[in-house]
């Protein structure tokens, strides 16, 4: 009997290209038909045919309260009332400048935009008008959004499709990209070395969550912020994904290093439409009105955006939170493992805060050639194997997965529990 999410699937793709609003959704490498939601609440998603999950994906980061979290809801039902948007400047918007500005030290103006790829394209616009240099570094695998100069060897959707360099994407653009290794020293430091003063600014998430999860090695941030210092280059932390997911004070607060520009987006939306870049304040300067580097945005700061983000980042300062946070992931990371060794499994995880990655594969991957050994096919046939037994990862074996302040103990029990069946049974 074809179910509803196969039917709407078979019309969504007359009207929207490969039935989705971003190629990642699609189930394309894992295979199968995408899974259409129409309610959340908490740890749990419901889709179109009742069935319901543990959702561990949380719309890829933002839901770190879970889904409609009640403070959220009553934030945004308020602000609702009073209009949806200006257009001109509101104090909400000053509001939570104020706080990302207390919450980040190494921020001392931000700019707020309505996704990540407008933070990230104007953070390499900014870095090249302030440097007046072209060159940018980026690492394979990582993932910055889908801004022409950044399309380049990419991670997520575009490495789940296998397409890490986009079609469309003028050579005249990616000319001037430079693409790295993720945690390899050596050549970091050879580029900087043959061509350290012409790098307007290298790029990176400080820990990779979009070709898997892959963490830094201890020297490999340091040493970009040594280099970019040396050579006058701008360092973006890329925290998209990271900010506020991994501590209160994002992945730069965990490995203590300050970039010159940082981009924040998911986690600070609360869910909805919002995202931020902000760093150096003579940087920052350069931007229009103030400076000749143009960004704009007819919903930036969007006061109901801005309520739903405002909420969430209330609620995780509430004192213990991460450290809870942290203790359910480990939980989830450690538990997987140990059910895959009890049934001699190659099979590997590893987290922080409320981010983790799971690694088919005997060890944790550093380095992109490391997942890129990870065996694909046994992640897929894991992925839909708990996706029968409700429970939701992220549909593609290059993307980190994310637990939410609502997974509880019990939600966490009854994900190993389902672990335990698949498993059992995997030979
Ligand atoms: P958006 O333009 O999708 O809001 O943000 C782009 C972006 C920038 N930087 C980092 C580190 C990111 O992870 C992202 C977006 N992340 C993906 C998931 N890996 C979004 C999911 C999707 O593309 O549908």
């Amino acid at each position: 009997m074809t179910s509803l999410n196969q039917k709407l699937f078979q019309r969504s793709q007359e009207f929207i290209p490969g039935g989705v609003n971003s190629p990642v959704r699609a189930f394309k490498s894992v295979g199968g038909t995408p899974v259409f939601f129409k309610q959340g609440k908490g740890a749990y998603v419901w889709d179109a045919d009742n069935k319901s999950y543990i959702d561990y994906v949380g719309s890829w980061g933002p839901l770190i309260l879970g889904h409609a979290h009640p403070e959220v809801i009553k934030a945004v039902q308020n602000k609702i009332k009073d209009g949806l948007t200006f257009g001109a400047p509101t104090e909400a918007e000053l509001e939570i400048a104020e706080l990302l500005c207390k919450l980040v030290p190494s921020i001392e103006q931000v700019r707020l935009v309505s996704s990540g790829t407008e933070a990230t394209m104007t953070a390499i616009r900014l870095a090249r008008g302030y440097t007046g240099r072209n060159r940018i570094i980026k690492f394979e695998g990582c993932y910055h959004g889908h801004d022409d100069a950044l399309l380049v060897k990419a991670g997520s959707g575009a490495l789940t499709l296998g397409c890490p360099s986009s079609a469309g994407v003028p050579a005249e653009v990616t000319n001037s990209t430079t693409v790295l290794n993720f945690n390899d020293l050596e050549e970091l430091e050879q580029i900087f070395s043959k061509a350290g003063r012409e790098v307007a600014a290298v790029i990176v998430e400080p820990v990779a969550g979009n070709m898997n999860f892959v963490t830094p090695n201890p020297k490999f941030l340091p040493a970009l912020r040594e280099l970019c210092t040396k050579y006058g280059s701008v360092l973006i932390f890329d925290e998209v994904m990271t900010g506020f997911r991994v501590g209160l004070g994002c992945a730069q607060g965990v490995y203590n290093i300050k970039p010159d520009l940082t981009t924040l987006g998911k986690v600070i939306g609360g869910g909805m439409p919002m995202a931020a870049f902000g760093g150096k304040r003579e940087i920052m300067q350069c931007l229009a009105p103030v400076g000749s580097v143009y960004q704009a945005g007819t919903l930036s700061g969007n006061p109901i955006a801005v309520s739903a983000g405002l909420a969430t980042l209330q609620m995780v300062q509430t004192p213990g939170f991460y450290e809870k946070l942290t203790s359910s992931t480990q939980q989830l990371t450690n538990g997987l493992t140990g059910i895959a060794k009890k049934y001699e499994i190659p099979f590997c995880a590893q987290s922080l805060g409320g981010m983790f990655g799971l690694y088919f594969r005997g060890d944790i991957p550093s380095s992109y050639a490391e997942v890129m050994e990870c065996d694909v096919e046994s992640f897929n046939r894991f992925f839909h194997a708990m996706l029968e037994e409700g429970i939701y990862f992220a549909p593609s074996s290059f993307e980190a997965g994310f637990v939410s302040s609502a997974h509880s103990d019990m939600v966490i029990r009854k994900t190993l529990q389902a672990a335990e069946r698949v498993f059992s049974t995997w030979k």
